[in-house]
């Protein structure tokens, strides 16, 4: 028989938060709702007027496109109708969006809505990535968003590709689900997904190798000698999901243009974080492991070093040998 996402999240609530009444498995489904209306707009791109540019840009100086704006508001409207959300957070508004309820939740909710959204005009995959945090007691605004990725309640991410698939974890494994089209729910198709150890391809934009750090370049190097293959999307859902299931490594490195990388640690590198180490693989920003950093701005951003075990821990390794002149 069939296994819905909501089936899914209902007996893993039961199991992890008994106290919880409902209301985390309420905000999942939030979460499947408004990924389920992004992918029926993304379906009928090139059909109705919603491919290119808002005309607008976001926070991050990037321009807007017109799905861009959508993704976000089906996020802002199917979770800020749930009683347990006290703040969303979106990598398209600069300041969080706080949920006016007297009696306050209980969780905190990050988001990129459309991730890759560059990639739309062109038919390439995008995807949606969250993070669930718990409010601190009596937290508010930016100070009750600014935690550590070891304290995610559960994440994952939506990837609009040639079918449309659900991941997430609630810190007990990682579980993937297609959208069955016929009966519109995400059906179990990936039970305890697993990270191979070890993997034959990298994932970098090679175009900005001149301006790695040396230890990037070597470890490259290295990878290539050895006969690794190259695969790059764009779309950090779409290299990351082929990273999960194939194994090897994605990394976006220190560049000259984006110094501190270009990805952000709470609603990109953390979320992703978590769902690797779930799966056994593992994430690092050169010398830290992601979900201990210490965030200090919400759109704050981090090189990713990000995949199988092995290969991971080869890196770091290299890294830290550059970084103490030690070989
Ligand atoms: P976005 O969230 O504004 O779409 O930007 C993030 C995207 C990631 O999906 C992808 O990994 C990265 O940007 C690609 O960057 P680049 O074009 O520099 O390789
Ligand atoms: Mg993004």
């Amino acid at each position: 028989m069939l296994v819905t996402v909501q089936q899914h999240i209902l007996q893993q609530q039961e199991d992890q938060f008994p106290a919880a009444r409902g209301n985390f498995s309420s905000l999942l489904s939030g979460m499947t709702l408004a990924t389920k209306m992004i992918q029926a707009k993304i379906r009928r791109a090139g059909l109705a007027d919603i491919l290119g540019s808002a005309g607008v840009t976001n926070v991050q100086g990037e321009t807007q496109q017109k799905l861009d704006v959508y993704a976000n508001q089906a996020v802002l409207h199917c979770l800020g109708a749930r009683e347990s959300v006290a703040f969303l957070v979106s990598e398209e508004n600069e300041q969080p969006v706080t949920i006016d309820r007297s009696e306050g939740g209980k969780y905190i909710v990050v988001f990129d809505p459309l991730d890759g959204s560059s990639n739309i005009d062109v038919n390439v995959s995008v995807g949606t990535i969250f993070s669930i945090l718990r409010r601190p007691d009596g937290a508010h605004g930016v100070a009750a968003v600014l935690q550590p990725g070891w304290k995610q309640v559960a994440a994952g991410y939506v990837v609009y590709g040639s079918s449309t698939i659900f991941v997430y974890t609630a810190g007990k494994g990682v579980y993937g689900f297609t959208l069955e089209p016929e009966i519109g729910a995400f059906v179990l198709s990936f039970a305890d997904m697993k990270m191979p150890a070890q993997g034959n391809t990298y994932s970098v934009n090679e175009a900005n190798a001149d301006s790695f750090p040396e230890s990037y370049r070597t470890y490259l190097g290295r990878l290539r000698s050895r006969g690794y293959g190259s695969r790059y999307i764009g779309s950090l859902v779409a290299d990351f999901h082929r990273t999960l299931l194939k194994g090897g490594v994605f990394l976006y490195p220190p560049t000259k243009k984006n110094p501190h990388g270009k990805l952000r640690l709470l609603y990109e590198a953390n979320p992703l974080a978590f769902i690797a180490e779930q799966a056994g693989g593992q994430a690092i920003s050169g010398d830290a492991r992601i979900m201990d950093i210490e965030p200090k701005a919400i759109h704050e951003r981090t090189p990713l070093i990000i995949g199988s075990r092995s290969e991971v821990a080869e890196f770091h390794q290299i890294d830290t040998r550059d970084a103490t002149g030690r070989i």
